[in-house]
């Protein structure tokens, strides 16, 4: 497993990309938005980066992510100016929710001006907000204040991202596809906690994406808990920008 260094040294030489993958409305066959997933070329194959990699490069003061962060606004802007103007959405490593609002808002900076704010969806997973969930939630009001969107990702874990669920402003949380697999193939555990998650959220204004969707029967079954907004294998795989700009200019 390369380390700090080699993701470091990548990031410097600007040999981190971007791949995308659609999220699909499934009813219409429309693409209602695309996920941005940071890739790192390494032995001849993309391989995605860990978050907590990210993080550890964050919080060393790792300047060249920068350059990324940058390079994510470069795929976001391209992306979210075809017609019919899919949403686009990120995963934000938890070392940038850690300073306090408003600094804690400084990586939009390259955002800002490429991107109208309408069409980007943050992405955030449950570490950072466990180890301060006040700063999180003043962070996700900031976010959301200046017209971003925001995503709880990888929801699945049980009753705590429920209650996550119903206490942090959100517009969308993505479920995992470890949930979604067990709810597809009937498992009670995980229906249970999908139908919940799922009616808090309709309750809350709060919009749902299956993720991992590999098969039909996960498709449908998915379809018939309410869940139209879905991403996986079965619909597509995540590609260079270039692969998917056709269909996303086209609304799928
Ligand atoms: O943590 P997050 O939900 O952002 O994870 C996205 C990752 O899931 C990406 O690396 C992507 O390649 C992978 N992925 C996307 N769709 C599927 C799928 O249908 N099956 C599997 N196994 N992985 C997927
Ligand atoms: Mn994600």
């Amino acid at each position: 497993m390369p380390g700090l260094r080699e993701l470091l040294d990548a990031a410097s030489a600007d040999a981190l990309r971007h791949h995308v993958q659609p999220i699909w409305d499934v009813p219409s066959g429309r693409i209602a938005g695309a996920e941005l997933l940071l890739r790192w070329p390494r032995d001849g194959v993309e391989r995605p980066v860990p978050q907590d990699l990210i993080s550890e490069a964050v919080r060393r003061g790792g300047l060249a992510l920068g350059l990324a962060v940058g390079r994510a606004a470069e795929a976001a802007a391209l992306v979210a100016a075809l017609p019919p103007g899919p949403f686009v959405s990120l995963n934000v490593a938890d070392a940038f929710l850690e300073a306090d609002p408003p600094r804690g808002t400084g990586w939009t900076g390259p955002f800002a001006g490429r991107v109208p704010p309408g069409r980007l969806v943050f992405e955030i997973v449950e570490t950072a907000e466990i180890r301060d969930p006040e700063r999180t939630r003043r962070l996700l009001e900031r976010l959301r204040g200046a017209g971003y969107r925001v995503a709880l990702d990888d929801f699945g874990a049980g009753r705590s991202d429920l209650e996550r669920l119903g206490r942090l402003p959100l517009d969308m949380v993505k479920l995992d596809r470890a949930l979604v697999a067990g709810a597809a193939a009937g498992a009670a555990g995980p229906l249970s906690l999908l139908r919940e998650a799922v009616g808090m959220a309709m309750g809350r204004g709060i919009a749902v994406i299956a993720e991992g969707i590999e098969t039909a029967d996960q498709r449908e079954a998915m379809l018939a808990e309410g869940i139209r907004l879905q991403q996986g294998f079965l619909m597509g795989r995540p590609a260079p920008p270039e692969a998917w700009a056709d269909r996303l200019g086209a609304g799928g």
